[in-house]
């Protein structure tokens, strides 16, 4: 669980976490000038600290720890702010657990989201579906992951291309990919990072419309060498 100032709101989230579904909970921290960490940890998580800015590093950092305790069958991401429903943690579960799926995107359902996120994600979807030849509808935060298909895929992003690093990566080295229906609410408390302000929207968009291009396009070399 990526986080960045989010006291108030943190607690409540990581309480929506249906029971018995999560063995353990990372918050990875980038410095939050608040008591994020420590409502966190008040809240049952383990938390990490990552000086290097941005939600991929946060990412990164909490995946670290993981693997240095052990690793895990199955890594869940999800947004600290409350904006996508943990309680339906187990639809986005369900493909895995069935063996049916790798990785598993929580897809909100449009209408939901703002205008621009939508149309954000929807030019990024279409970009990966016109160079990997795929069609996701969403890249939500709300997602899951076999902890070694994720180690396979080696993410580097350090910020807002993480999410559709992911699933391009995915595509290029075959990964059975689904997406879920989930619900999509305002976030609960606290302040916008990315879609609430112009400059955060911009600052976000670019990167995953640059990172969609030159993703889709390495998945694209992949999937015609594997083809020929
Ligand atoms: N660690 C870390 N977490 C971040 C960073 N930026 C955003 N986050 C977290 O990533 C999640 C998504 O950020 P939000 O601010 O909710 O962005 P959004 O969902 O587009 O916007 P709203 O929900 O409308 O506010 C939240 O859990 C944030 O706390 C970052 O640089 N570092
Ligand atoms: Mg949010």
């Amino acid at each position: 669980m990526p986080a960045l100032n989010e006291e108030g709101v943190i607690g409540a989230t990581l309480d929506s976490i249906p029971a018995g579904l999560v063995d353990v909970v990372y918050v990875a921290d980038n410095g939050s000038r608040d008591g994020t960490a420590a409502e966190a940890r008040a809240h049952g998580a383990r938390t990490v600290r990552e000086e290097r800015r941005g939600y991929g590093s946060a990412c990164q950092a909490a995946l670290r720890a993981l693997a240095g305790s052990g690793g895990a069958d199955v890594v869940v991401f999800l947004d600290a702010d409350g904006s996508e429903p943990a309680e339906e943690l187990g639809a986005v579960l369900a493909p895995i657990v069935a063996v049916a799926a790798d990785l598993v995107i929580g897809c909100r359902r449009f209408g939901a989201t703002p205008a621009h996120v939508s149309i954000g994600n929807r030019l990024a979807c279409a970009i990966l579906r016109w160079l990997a030849g795929h069609r996701f509808h969403d890249l939500g935060p709300l997602r899951a992951i076999r902890f070694g298909a994720l180690q396979r895929l080696a993410l580097r992003d350090p910020d807002y291309g993480w999410n559709v690093e992911m699933q391009a990566r995915a595509l290029a080295v075959g990964l059975r990919v689904v997406e879920v229906p989930i619900s999509h609410r305002a976030r609960r408390a606290g302040s916008s990072k990315i879609s609430g302000s112009l400059t955060g929207t911009l600052k976000a968009g670019a990167k995953i419309i640059v990172t969609a291009v030159r993703e889709g396009w390495h998945a694209r070399r992949a999937l015609r060498a594997r083809d020929s």
